[in-house]
């Protein structure tokens, strides 16, 4: 049995100012050709599928367009996934049952009720069944109808006590999909700035609770990563989705299970994307000697270093490169004005954050407008604009 393990595909995900429409479009492509070249007998993806709750029109023709792409060309591959903390357990549902005709098992909501368990998918080889348990993402809140005490349960303790519950047949084979923050005694996946960071660490569950599984396909952590064990795995996103991420290299997760009792076999299949994110620093004139036919449209974080700042060098700058995500300026000046900053730290307000956010987004100041109908939602989220 061979399946290809993704996570993470964030469609409908903004870099900075830009759509990657074109760049998820391409991705997905590439994985529906992988796919037919290598046949797996399954596709799994660990959840955010979407990179909102409520994703746009445009986003979700991408991920009906790949389904559809896999069903038609492949449809003997059966296509396994989960929702994650990005997207819409309901939404996600939608049509589910039907797609499951089409061997596409979606398990959006986790179980409700002391009835209900989770989505058990079957599937067969020469060695036997492979059993593969859908477990959306949750938070505590999410399952507290299964059990009597729902006060001051953690993540972990939910996590285990769902898992109980399957009776899982520890003979055969089990793979488990979780959209999750594990950490191997303490031990913690390497993040990236694309992530929602949780403050505190609540949310972390020990690999523990994953003892009864072959292999843990795992989304939420967006570098590709083993956590405590090899065949407990992060497969990461399938594109850089933040600056941060300019050295990782991203890939599907290709995993072989063989006989009950052996270890899969794990290896990546590396995923080229149409538009690389890449960090580009040194003096203007280095930075715009460096634009290569290669580069030149690439997603670029540049830093020039110039003592004398260059005249109208954003402008140089955008001539050459067509895909800027930030100019920054890193000299004596800038640094002094820096340290300059941090003594008169002064917390921003919700209303300073959301500007903020909205010139990173949007290339350019709210209007007065946008801004009124910002502290109208801020008040009305009892946020003191
Ligand atoms: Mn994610």
């Amino acid at each position: 049995m061979r399946f290809f393990h993704l996570a993470d595909l964030h469609i409908g995900k903004q870099l900075h100012q830009y759509s990657m429409k074109k760049e998820q479009e391409d991705i997905l492509n590439k994985i529906v050709r992988k796919a037919q070249e290598e046949k797996p007998d399954a596709i799994v993806i660990a959840g955010d599928i979407y990179d909102k709750s409520v994703p746009s029109a445009e986003a979700v023709h991408l991920f009906d367009k790949f389904l559809t792409d896999i069903t038609e060309l492949t449809p003997e591959i059966a296509v396994l996934l989960i929702s994650g903390n990005h997207d819409s357990p309901e939404r996600l549902n939608y049509a589910s049952e039907i797609l499951s005709k089409h061997q596409v098992y979606i398990s959006g909501m986790p179980p409700q009720t002391e009835e209900e368990h989770l989505k058990k998918i079957v599937l067969k080889d020469e060695y036997g069944a492979v059993n593969f348990y859908l477990m959306p993402f949750i938070k505590p809140f999410y399952v507290r109808n299964l059990w009597q005490d729902d006060g001051g349960v953690t993540y972990e303790e939910a996590m285990r006590r769902i898992l109980e519950r399957e009776e899982i047949d520890e003979k055969e084979r089990n793979v488990l999909v979780a959209h999750q923050f594990f950490v191997a005694s303490g031990e913690k996946p390497e993040t990236s700035e694309s992530e929602m960071a949780v403050v505190g660490g609540i949310d972390e569950v020990d690999i523990r609770v994953l003892l009864p599984f072959t292999y843990a396909a795992l989304g939420h952590i967006h570098r590709p990563q083993k956590i405590g064990k090899p065949y407990y795995r992060y497969s990461g996103t399938p594109l850089k989705y933040s600056i941060s991420e300019e050295k990782h290299y991203k890939s599907i997760t290709c995993v072989e299970l063989k006989e009950a009792g052996s270890e899969p076999v794990i290896t990546e299949i590396p995923l080229e994307p149409l538009r690389d994110v890449r960090v580009l620093r040194g003096s203007l004139e280095e930075v715009l000697a460096q634009a290569t036919t290669e580069n030149k449209d690439d997603f670029l974080s540049i830093t020039i270093t110039d003592e004398m700042e260059p005249y109208q060098f954003n402008e140089r700058l955008k001539e050459v490169y067509s895909h800027i995500l930030e100019i920054r300026v890193d000299n004596t000046r800038t640094r002094t004005i820096l340290t300059e900053a941090e003594e008169d730290f002064k917390v921003k307000t919700p209303l300073e954050i959301c500007m903020q956010f909205f010139v990173e987004m949007q290339g350019r100041e709210m209007t007065e407008e946008e801004e009124a109908i910002v502290k109208e939602v801020l008040n009305e989220g009892g946020l003191e604009s």
